[in-house]
């Protein structure tokens, strides 16, 4: 298979061992064959028999050359907005408050209800193309506006359907245990038999790659996300859980006892549960959006999550009601702004700690054998890339070895 050298850039490899922060390599190369990386290093390192086997090369004009990035939290998937309720919210009224009256996640239950699979489509397909405009070039999307089996079927389908016509590679979370539906008001012990009985047939479908859970008072409880993880054990599918947004429920001890790939938000995360995840190599995806969008005071507890060595992520999570946002790049600069990461950290985030989010190993670094994902951008150093509000210093796309 032919190779393609990409030259005279500096490439920040992210690789968690590198000499140099962000694993800088002044004057770099990279070799790709076919959809895969195959030489990473120097441009002076590169072996003369290689440079000659390349029967392509892209000058990359200086550019600074990061793997693709990965949106490892969305709920991209939904029809409507919450404008309304965001009205509401800057009078006065609480977001749990409006989530007991019938509004909030309910309220766009019922919108995606109403739509088609196409309308879906196409206002998800709007959302993932500002994504894409940002260098991501893997997004994770969650159900969990349908709550019953042929709506989140519909939600999964058109997830996965994103990644027929768009360059992009999608993974697909079951999120049925997101929010009680209407019909089941009263019941969350049996909308959770509910749940149970739709797993097995989404999963048998081919439709959900991992499993999450909103644990929550306003959602579900420990004991009932404990059941849904047995039934995703024993389907061997990966877990992860929104765990201590709006209280301390003890859901990343939960969710770490089951191997959670990823506790998210975690603004009232305790020690215990720092701790757990640390033991259970669970990655704690930050979510500063949503904690701006809900003007929240709490923040997720960084230093615990450095001083276990829990890997951080940083995502957009997309959705339209605690965080409508398409940008992955003003999440690393609010990662560093309101959550003080540094721009190093909130990189890592959004790359080699999204992966493992997201449990892929072949991605979210520059390193031979790993899928040739990456992105040119117009900046001199990684910094910049956190730094700046509302730029888009993006030149170019690589998607599976192809200029997207
Ligand atoms: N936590 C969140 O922030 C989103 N879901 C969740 O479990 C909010 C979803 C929404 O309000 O529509
Ligand atoms: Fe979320």
């Amino acid at each position: 298979m032919s190779l393609t050298l990409w030259h005279h850039c500096t490439l920040a490899t992210l690789q968690a061992d590198a000499a140099q922060p962000y694993g800088l390599v002044p004057d770099g190369a990279l070799v790709v064959q076919g959809s895969t990386l195959k030489w990473v290093g120097p441009l002076a390192e590169l072996p003369a028999a290689l440079r000659a086997e390349c029967s392509a090369q892209h000058d990359a004009g200086g550019a600074l050359i990061t793997p693709g990035l990965i949106d490892c939290h969305t709920h991209l998937v939904y029809a409507g907005d919450r404008a309304a309720e965001f009205e509401q919210r800057l009078q006065g009224v609480g977001y749990e408050e409006i989530a007991r009256q019938g509004g909030g996640i309910a309220s766009t239950v019922r919108a995606t209800r109403a739509a088609s699979a196409e309308e879906l489509r196409s206002s998800a397909a709007r959302r993932l193309r500002d994504l894409l405009s940002e260098g991501v070039t893997t997004v994770e999307i969650k159900s969990g506006y349908g709550l019953a089996l042929e709506h989140e079927r519909k939600c999964l389908q058109v997830a996965r359907s994103l990644a027929t016509d768009h360059a992009v590679s999608v993974r697909a979370t079951f999120l049925g245990a997101h929010a009680l539906p209407p019909e089941f008001a009263g019941q969350s012990d049996a909308y959770l038999d509910e749940v149970l009985r739709m797993l097995p047939r989404l999963h048998a479908e081919g439709l959900v790659d991992a499993v999450d859970a909103f644990c929550e008072r306003i959602a579900f409880s420990p004991a009932q996300t404990a059941r849904l993880f047995e039934a995703a054990r024993a389907l061997g599918l990966p877990v992860k859980l929104h765990a201590e947004q709006l209280s301390d429920s003890g859901g990343a001890q939960l969710a770490a006892g089951y191997g959670a790939l990823s506790c998210d938000h975690l603004e009232w995360l305790s020690d215990e549960g720092a701790s757990a995840m640390a033991q259970a190599g669970s990655v704690a995806v930050l979510l500063p959006g949503a904690f701006y969008f809900l003007r929240e005071t709490k923040l997720p507890p960084m230093d615990l999550l450095r001083h276990h060595g829990v890997p951080m992520a940083v995502s957009t999570d997309s959705n339209p009601g605690t965080s409508p946002c398409t940008s992955l790049l003003l999440m690393l600069n609010m990662a560093c702004t309101l959550f003080r990461l540094t721009p190093e950290e909130a990189l890592a985030g959004v790359t080699r700690h999204a992966a493992q989010a997201l449990g892929l190993k072949d991605r979210g670094v520059l390193a031979p054998g790993l899928r040739a994902d990456f992105v040119l951008w117009d900046v001199q150093h990684p910094a910049q890339l956190a730094y700046a509000l509302g730029a888009n210093p993006l030149i170019q796309t690589i998607f599976e070895g192809q200029v997207r």
